[in-house]
């Protein structure tokens, strides 16, 4: 069995209104494996002109995603946060996987099917073929470990297969060139927690989304105390109080999700939060999670936005991040050449 060195790689779109389920699903996993592993942090760029983008937006969203990770508290000195498109080595590693992967495979993607929607002829190629981009975002660096959201397991399983796939498909050239019995690792999906799937505000069987037409669906990291405070008061919920027992938020979507929200943002389980408000009604419980998300995302918000505005501090944080994950994919993207036989 090849051992490989454990590395962290994820990475957050750029296509605007960050929201807690990109804070609470990845950001925080972001931050808390910084003192455990290497970490490698970024804005996909690429991913998000799988759909239409305007240039200056995309390019206030990429600054915006990057202040929030510095906000949140990763640290761009001893890890690593970048953009994409920075990095050639993502897109030409994507092409190899492109020829890797199997249009059954892809076939099966729900996200593509829920994105492209009934418009499918009109969705662009890139939108089908986002997940062996995402495949090569990960195995470039031969990452190891991979904190998402729920919603992107099944796209992790993919670069499973890829990753295995391109093992045993060049196995006797990769043991020719020096690698052993395999070139990528098995990335693992990490997704932990109280809030892997946080849910829309306003309906309870729909993802908090960045593209909700509905602001009232999801608390934007970007805002004020206000903001948070009349979103959750709006929050759709139902007229029984709180259980005291797990089980009890079974058949009850909003109550769970908002004793979810609560749960990860003190850092407790849905158990302990029950314990704590079983019996309540939501009037009561909606109050202590205002409280509480003002306390944890307010300063996050702020110092996003103060970062934000610092254009050359940014670019400079993704420029050197840039040039430092471009060494380590350099190196692997010139292995995976002599694997497949190119000259360089
Ligand atoms: N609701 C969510 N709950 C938990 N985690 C979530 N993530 C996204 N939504 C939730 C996780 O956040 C990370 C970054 O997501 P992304 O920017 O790559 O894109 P996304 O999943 O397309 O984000 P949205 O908000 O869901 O956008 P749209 O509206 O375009 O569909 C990922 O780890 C993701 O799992």
């Amino acid at each position: 069995m090849t051992t490989f060195h454990e590395r962290v790689f994820s990475g957050v779109q750029p296509t605007g209104n960050l929201h807690l389920g990109n804070y609470l699903g990845a950001i925080t996993k972001f931050v808390a494996l910084q003192n455990t592993h290497e970490c490698l942090y970024c804005v996909v760029d690429l991913h998000a002109i799988t759909v239409a983008q305007d240039p200056a937006v995309l390019k206030s969203n990429i600054r915006e995603v990057t202040a929030a990770f510095i906000a949140a508290g990763i640290d761009p000195k001893a890890h690593i946060v970048f953009n994409q498109s920075q990095v050639a080595e993502h897109a030409e590693l994507a092409w190899i996987f492109n020829c890797v992967a199997r249009m059954g495979w892809l076939n099966r993607m729900t996200q593509f099917k829920e994105k492209a929607g009934k418009d499918r002829e009109n969705a662009s190629v890139g939108l089908y073929a986002y997940p062996t981009l995402m495949a090569a975002d990960i195995l470039i660096y031969r990452a190891t470990h991979v904190p998402v959201g729920e919603d992107q397991k099944q796209h992790l399983e993919l670069a499973r297969d890829i990753a295995q796939k391109f093992n045993n498909d060049f196995a006797q050239s990769i043991a020719n060139c020096g690698f052993g019995e395999a070139f990528f690792p098995q990335p693992e999906p990490l997704i932990q927690g109280p809030a892997t799937r946080v849910m829309s505000l306003r309906d309870g069987s729909k993802k908090m989304s960045k593209s909700d037409p509905s602001d009232y669906s999801r608390l934007n990291l970007s805002d004020d105390a206000d903001a948070i405070a009349q979103k959750i008061r709006k929050a759709k919920t139902d007229p029984e109080a709180l259980p005291s027992e797990l089980e009890g938020l079974a058949s009850r979507p909003e109550a769970d999700n908002l004793v979810g929200i609560y749960a990860a943002l003190a850092d407790k389980t849905k158990e302990d939060v029950l314990r704590e408000f079983g019996g309540a009604q939501f009037s009561g419980f909606k109050a202590a999670l205002v409280d509480l998300a003002v306390v944890k995302l307010g300063p996050i918000g702020a110092e996003m936005k103060r970062i934000q505005t610092d254009h050359a501090y940014i670019d400079a944080v993704l420029k050197d991040g840039a040039d430092r994950a471009r060494i380590i994919a350099a190196e692997n993207m010139r292995a995976v050449k002599d694997i497949l036989g190119f000259v360089r």
